[in-house]
């Protein structure tokens, strides 16, 4: 079933930094993916991605290559290319996706910093709330400052950076505080999907329910037509929605 996509999403996004499409996913295909994930995790299925691990580990799965069919099927679903192409003012490619088994409390920042260019669709895959921790927002705040990278060095003539001296999160942190907007904990049923600003403000909320699973799915996409690569370590690969991969020259090589 499409995604029930309207006007009122799109304004939203534009005002508030974020939206929520409730009901994106079935019931049936988010079951179906945590329990793939979980299959993995335990060892019962093997896939060329997915490393064997300790059966307490549940650290995030980082979905670079593009080579794990089941995730691929979720970043380049036909249902986001809509959305995504009017959000990002032209057709999306999909450049990373990122599995988390359990809430991150995941400092404020903006996905900007570490993504240049992006766009975040984050999928909850089963209830989220303030037990297993929500994704947490400064709505709004896509409006006010923005940290980037080079901020924090010295630029070809040694000139320091504007926030040199200082981590990443602590400028964000000073950000929320300069900004004074409202933040919301977004309450996510199974199935909801939130497409966020590269700029808004974000972190993973306090986990009240400790050792809880927060199963959620979260993807980042580039417009095209975006040429850099100022994803430093990260390869240089990406994927539409018509699964064409490509890699972007850096005009090192
Ligand atoms: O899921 C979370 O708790 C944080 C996710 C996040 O920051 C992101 O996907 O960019
Ligand atoms: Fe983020």
């Amino acid at each position: 079933m499409a995604l029930q996509w309207t006007p009122a999403h799109i304004e939203e996004f534009d005002r508030d930094g974020y939206t929520v499409v409730r009901g994106a996913w079935s019931s049936a295909e988010c079951d179906e993916f945590v329990d793939y994930m979980l299959d993995l995790q335990a060892g019962r299925k093997q896939v060329l991605h997915y490393e064997p691990r300790a059966g307490d580990d549940w650290e995030r799965v980082i979905y670079r290559s593009h080579l794990e069919p089941y995730a691929l099927e979720w970043m380049v679903d036909e249902r986001l290319r809509e959305p995504l192409t009017t959000l990002l003012g032209g057709e999306p490619e999909c450049m990373q996706g990122m599995y988390n088994f359990k809430g991150t409390e995941q400092r404020w920042h903006q996905d900007e910093y570490h993504l240049p260019g992006c766009i975040g669709v984050w999928s909850a895959l089963v209830d989220v709330n303030a037990d297993n921790g929500t994704l947490q927002v400064q709505v709004g705040s896509h409006k006010g400052p923005a940290a980037d990278k080079k901020d924090f060095r010295e630029d070809e003539n040694g000139k320091p950076g504007q926030w040199q001296g200082w981590g990443h999160e602590d400028v964000f942190d000073e950000f929320i505080k300069q900004n004074g907007m409202p933040e919301v904990g977004i309450e996510a049923e199974k199935g909801d999907l939130i497409f966020f600003h590269r700029r808004i403000i974000h972190r993973g909320g306090a986990i009240l329910e400790a050792g809880s699973f927060r199963h959620s799915f979260v993807s980042h996409y580039i417009p095209k037509s975006y040429d850099p690569w100022p994803y430093e370590a990260a390869p240089r690969l990406r994927i539409s929605f018509d699964r064409v991969c490509r890699f972007t020259p850096t005009g090192l090589e």
